[in-house]
């Protein structure tokens, strides 16, 4: 039987990435997002290019009721994941605390914090029915460095993170390792929704250095998710060659 992994947030970027680097390696895939057609499009190719069994489920993470309607009754031959990544998630402006949007601001901490608290919950049982599991949750720099105009955004990666402490703790009777994986600057569609479809400002956030790219995130998450079953990384940072944190970044 194939292993299985759920990852939030794959109609685009990384956890677009994710899917075709675990498909490709011949795991099933459970993969969720708001927008249905590119779910369509990713899980026809997944199932033809390699051959694997794809589940798309589209909901947004902000619903809990819809969450919870979406994962809890999951098919039988989908219960046994083996892997779930909270992935699915958002920046909304770059603005000073005294000038940013509230509502920006809500739809932030619901996507980022309660979203991946949800997903979590929903997708548990699973785990603990066989004392197994692995939660991998995409926190960011912007969780060890709070940057100009980043308030928000910020502090919802730095609750990632102490969500992903609690989670090892808490969850340690049931062997269910949790990882929290870090990225800097990464060229998605990440800046573009940052900064509400103006394509300039968001190509200005990669120019003068080389970004990662989803594929560099996609490899490190593989990376983790198949470390022998005593070995868990916890907490990983990853960025560019140019970028020392999410403060210093080389422009050369
Ligand atoms: P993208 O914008 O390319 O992808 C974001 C994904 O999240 C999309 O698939 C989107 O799907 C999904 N998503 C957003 N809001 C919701 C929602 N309410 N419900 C369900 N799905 C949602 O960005 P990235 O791939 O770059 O970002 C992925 C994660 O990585 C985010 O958590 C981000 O904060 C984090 N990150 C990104 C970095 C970067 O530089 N790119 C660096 C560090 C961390 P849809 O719109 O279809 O719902
Ligand atoms: C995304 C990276 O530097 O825009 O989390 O916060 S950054």
């Amino acid at each position: 039987m194939n292993k299985i992994i759920l990852v939030t947030g794959a109609t685009s970027g990384f956890g677009k990435a994710i899917a075709e680097q675990f498909a490709a390696n011949g795991w099933d895939c459970i993969i969720t997002g708001r927008r249905a057609e590119k779910l369509t499009a990713l899980s026809e190719q997944l199932v033809l290019n390699y051959g694997v069994k794809v589940l798309p489920l589209v909901f947004d993470v902000q619903d809990r009721h819809a969450v919870f309607a979406a994962l809890t009754s999951l098919p039988t031959e989908w219960k046994q994941i083996d892997v779930l990544v909270n992935n699915a998630g958002l920046a909304l402006g770059r603005d000073n605390f005294e000038t940013a949007s509230i509502d920006d601001w809500d739809t932030m901490i619901d996507t980022n914090v309660k979203g991946l608290l949800y997903v979590s919950k929903a997708v548990l049982p699973y785990f603990t029915a066989h004392n197994k599991g692995h939660i991998i949750n995409i926190g960011s720099t912007a969780a060890k460095e709070v940057y100009a105009n980043g308030n928000v955004y910020c502090a919802t990666k730095s609750a990632v993170e102490a969500i992903s402490k609690a989670q090892r703790i808490d969850l340690l009777p049931h062997r269910i390792k949790v990882t929290a994986i870090h990225p800097g600057a990464v060229d998605t569609e990440f800046s573009l929704v940052r900064f509400k479809g103006d394509a300039a400002k968001a190509k200005a956030v990669y120019d003068g250095y080389q970004p990662l790219v989803a594929e560099d995130i996609a490899a490190t998450v593989f990376y983790c998710a198949n470390l022998p079953e005593h070995v868990c990384i916890n907490d990983l940072v990853i960025t560019c060659t140019a970028q020392a944190n999410s403060l210093t970044t080389f422009k050369g």
